[in-house]
């Protein structure tokens, strides 16, 4: 038996016309999910020069979901993209020269980068780790990887891609083989597998697509009608009867009681939780908004503030909330939320809720918040 030959792949869909529209798309997607990627790596590890706005408060909810579905929709158009293009693997000779070698080589990394940011992405938001490292930095660190191998790719390929876009699909020449899509329909096919499995998961963060969205995940439900990643009990959190919530400022201190906290004007707003794993829920928060606690116990603003959990261990169990943020009067320490106090799993007795803010650092079970110098 011979080798196979890439001439030997006849099916409509190994056609350049149909690899580039469905490249476009899947760049497209990459490029969305990359950006909004190192947003959010930003925001939770800021670059001196970076200032993410506290407004609209969905901001980061959008860029979150942008991101998690633009990955979701990238992952029928890789295979679709590599179906179309896997002949190309018998093309003989394997390298030309040098450089294509190189090229070649390149595509490879891609396709190894592609797999692992879009299978460790899904994986992570279903909090699925069958692996031994750390996912955010790996993930963060392949993400280059992709984006440095994808723009090599897209050098090589313009002319060609160029060429194939400009050109209408033209249906095969030859009637297709049975059971051979032909190359329109197969485009077709592709856009409507991505658009489906946007479909099937956005409901995780686009409220009116809950109904239709039979795959979207949310940590599972939670008390208050809100689901709850990491419940107290995970987090070694019981309930304390000497709580005190505890500010400190360069030259002063101050220890503050729940029935303290629950005495200072109080203010209500519609914030969302928004996980970086992609699901999102909005609630009705209530508590006394940071700068005027802030203000009231005497403690300057404008400044960085450090939220320290009771929580012990944990990744989670500090943040600090940027000056733009430690001065909006969105900013929360949440007592309440949905008309009643916080449930132990949502923070109780105080958390922080505040505008366009990832939900890992919308800290729970607060002790202690220090303006730093
Ligand atoms: N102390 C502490 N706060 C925390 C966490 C945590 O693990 N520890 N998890 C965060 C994450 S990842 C999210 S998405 C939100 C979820 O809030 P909820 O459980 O009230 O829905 O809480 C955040 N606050
Ligand atoms: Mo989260």
């Amino acid at each position: 038996m011979r080798a196979p030959t890439e001439a030997g792949f006849t099916r409509p869909a190994h056609d350049p016309g149909v690899t580039s529209r469905i490249g476009l798309w899947l760049g497209i997607a990459f490029v969305v999910c990359f950006v909004t990627g190192l947003i959010s790596h930003a925001i939770q590890h800021p670059p001196g020069w970076f200032e993410w706005p506290t407004r609209p408060v969905n901001l980061y909810r959008i860029n979150q979901g942008l991101h998690v579905l633009s990955g979701v929709a990238a992952i029928p158009l890789l295979l679709a993209k590599l179906w179309s293009v896997y002949p190309k693997l018998f093309a003989r000779p394997a390298a030309r020269s040098v450089l294509h070698a190189i090229e070649r080589g390149s595509v490879l990394v891609l396709i190894g980068a592609a797999f692992f940011q879009l299978a460790t992405g899904l994986l992570n938001a279903f909090h699925f780790y069958p692996w031994r490292f750390f996912f955010p930095p790996t993930h963060y660190a392949v993400a280059w990887i992709a984006i440095g191998s994808l723009i090599v790719h897209i050098g090589v390929k313009l002319p060609l891609t160029r060429d194939a876009l400009r050109r209408p699909l033209a249906e095969n020449p030859v009637p297709p083989r049975r059971h051979a899509l032909g190359r329109r329909a197969f485009v077709r096919v592709s856009a409507l597998a991505a658009g489906a499995a946007v479909l099937a998961t956005a409901g995780g963060t686009v409220p009116w697509l809950r109904r239709v969205s039979v795959l979207a995940w949310t940590s599972g439900t939670g008390p208050q009608g809100l689901p709850v990643n990491r419940t107290a009990a995970a987090a070694g959190v019981t309930i304390d009867p000497g709580w005190r919530l505890e500010i400190v400022w360069p030259g002063g201190s101050r220890l503050l009681t729940l029935d303290e906290l629950d005495a200072m004007p109080q203010r209500t707003a519609e914030l969302p939780i928004a996980c970086v794993e992609g699901w999102s829920a909005s609630a009705r928060w209530t508590g006394v908004p940071v700068p005027a606690l802030l203000s009231l116990v005497g403690a300057p603003g404008g400044r960085s503030v450090q939220v320290e959990s009771m929580e012990r261990g944990g990744l989670y169990r500090s943040s600090v909330l940027p000056p733009a943020h430690a001065a909006d009067e969105l900013t929360l320490l949440a007592l309440a939320v949905n008309g009643s106090r916080l449930d132990l799993d949502h923070g109780y007795p105080a958390r922080i809720i505040a505008p366009s803010r990832p939900g890992v650092l919308q800290t729970k079970w607060v002790r202690r918040l220090e303006v730093v110098p």
